[in-house]
């Protein structure tokens, strides 16, 4: 996969990609990403890349021209390679980012992310280009760089091979939208705090079963909605009925 980050700081990208798994898929030649500084396409003496708003109010507001001459100038050159391309605008006014998204997007072959800042960016190039409108979540940040990172790191896990034991990628957190059951390694005693005797057992089925039911207690104590979304068994579904009926739910 090839990523591209059209932003007015390059550099923040780049030192946030090139660190632990991201960093290594990179250096293995599963991904690529670079980053286009969107002032290298002002046509400003002073490379200007932002304006006072019409209408007034406070803040600039990122110009029209300089986006869409960095996109134009990175779409011939993907075009050329015939791949197709998936766009994303990192915006909090966009749809919320989740699991399900990510693996949509590991599935392309050439992603483009728009990093905006400031107050926002002339509307007009945001109707000229065929986005989706991605948010990390219901807060401001000052620009799109970390969300374009954070939805960088958990796409690029799920590229095959970025991961040494791919189990990883499927078990983990929100896979079958459960959360993940807790881990444990050595000391056997912390603290005077101990291991669950079941992991100790050797007892491969019993620790399956253990976790499983792990995960559930877990997302029913923690993000019970995402309950809604899961494949659970019938056996399942009355133990939950009976935490419910427990809590007086
Ligand atoms: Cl995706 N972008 C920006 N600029 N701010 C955000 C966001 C995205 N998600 C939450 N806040």
């Amino acid at each position: 996969m090839n990523i591209s980050v059209l932003t007015l700081f390059p550099e923040w990208i780049l030192q946030g990609v090139n660190i632990s798994v991201v960093g290594r898929a990179i250096q293995n030649e599963l991904l690529t990403v670079s980053a286009i500084n969107i002032r290298d396409f002002s046509y400003d003496k002073h490379k200007r890349v932002d304006d006072y708003p019409y209408g007034g109010g406070a803040g600039m507001v990122m110009q029209a021209a300089p986006i869409y001459r960095a996109y134009q100038t990175l779409m011939d050159k993907i075009q050329s390679t015939k791949s197709k391309v998936k766009m994303i605008y990192c915006t909090p006014q966009g749809d919320p980012f989740d699991q399900k998204m990510a693996e949509k997007y590991s599935k392309e072959e050439e992603l483009i992310f728009l990093c905006g800042h400031y107050e926002g960016i002339d509307e007009r190039v945001l109707e000229m280009i065929e986005m989706d409108w991605v948010s990390i979540g219901d807060y401001v940040l000052t620009g799109g760089e970390l969300p374009a990172l954070v939805m960088i790191d958990s796409i690029a896990r799920l590229i095959p091979g970025v991961l040494h034991n791919q189990d990883s990628a499927n078990q983990e957190s929100f896979q079958g939208s459960l959360l993940e059951y807790p881990h444990y390694t050595r000391p056997q005693s912390f603290q005077g705090k101990t291991v669950p005797d079941v992991l100790l057992s050797g007892h491969h089925e019993k620790i399956e079963n253990w976790r499983r039911e792990q995960s559930v207690l877990r997302t029913f104590e923690r993000r019970k909605r995402l309950l809604d979304q899961a494949d659970l068994s019938e056996k399942e579904k009355e133990q939950i009925a009976q935490w419910e009926s427990e809590k007086g739910l």
